[in-house]
């Protein structure tokens, strides 16, 4: 269901079940967030890449799990809210690369990478409103953050099907590459990833999410206490050598 392949120093992690769209159950955020766990207590892996097998990135949650009965969406959600902590938590870069639709709770998986690109055939829809429900996921959280309130307010009430150029346009993906090359080319920038300051991402990553709650004083204090941390890294110290000797830096992650 969650398919994992070591490339180098990338963890790729495929959503599998094509034949649902990638439709989200149980299972598969269950895989998915033991996958994760998995890839912050290997040393070796130093980025992550997401992505959807077949023609889709994830239709979100599988509408077919709750058959007749009313699900318990409440207790439901606290399986989606680990697999979204344990995104925004990752301790290495993320990167998604969107293949296909990513509709609902597989839109909001989608925005969670640190970079984000799409095939120029994918979609994004929010849906939940279509079914009646809200945004869950952390797409509330940084749907806002990331195109602004009034287009998000557009994006979830009236759930308008957007282009891979049109989520480009509004700043919901970083590229958009033509679908046959889309995994090389994200694999490109996480193999790039992996092989930088990966510890300096991460506390980059909790900058940024952190920023839009915090006054300036704040910001600049959590600032000052990750840029401490940053400055113990042995990547740090590598950084500095090798601008100074004028060759490229040998990053490790630590
Ligand atoms: O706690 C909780 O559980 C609440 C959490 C909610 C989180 C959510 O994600 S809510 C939102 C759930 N997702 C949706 O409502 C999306 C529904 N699907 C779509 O909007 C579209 O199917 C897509 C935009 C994803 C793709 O459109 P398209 O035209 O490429 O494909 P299609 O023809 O609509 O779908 C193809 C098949 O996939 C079709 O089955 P069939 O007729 O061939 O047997 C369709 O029913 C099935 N499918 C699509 N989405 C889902 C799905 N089956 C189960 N669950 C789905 N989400």
């Amino acid at each position: 269901m969650v398919q994992k392949e070591r490339q180098g120093g990338v963890l790729l992690l495929t959503l599998n079940r094509p034949e649902r769209l990638n439709a989200l159950t149980g299972e598969v955020l269950e895989e998915l967030w033991a996958a994760l766990q998995e890839a912050n207590q290997d040393q070796e892996v130093r980025a992550v890449l997401l992505t959807g097998a077949g023609r889709a990135f994830s239709a979100g949650q599988d509408l077919t799990e709750f058959g007749e009965e009313k699900p318990d969406y409440e207790a439901h959600l606290r399986r989606y809210n680990r697999v979204v902590e344990a995104l925004s938590r990752l301790e290495k870069p993320l990167v998604v690369a969107v293949n296909g639709p990513a509709a609902g709770a597989g839109m909001s998986l989608a925005l969670w990478g640190d970079y984000r690109m799409a095939a120029d055939g994918a979609s994004f829809s929010t849906a939940f409103v279509r079914i009646g429900l809200v945004p869950d996921s952390g797409m509330s959280f940084l749907l806002p953050r990331l195109v602004g309130l009034a287009k998000a307010q557009e994006l979830l009430l009236l759930s308008p099907r957007l282009s891979a150029e049109e989520a480009l346009a509004l700043g919901l993906v970083h590229r958009v590459v033509p679908a046959e090359k889309l995994l090389e080319e994200a694999l490109a920038v996480a193999q790039e990833l992996a092989q930088g300051p990966t510890r300096a991402y991460v506390l980059t990553r909790r900058l940024l999410l952190e920023s839009h709650r915090l006054s300036l004083s704040e910001a600049l204090a959590l600032e000052a206490v990750l840029q401490g941390e940053a400055g113990r890294t042995l990547d740090h110290e590598e950084g500095v050598r090798a601008f100074r000797e004028k060759r490229p830096p040998r990053f490790q992650g630590r």
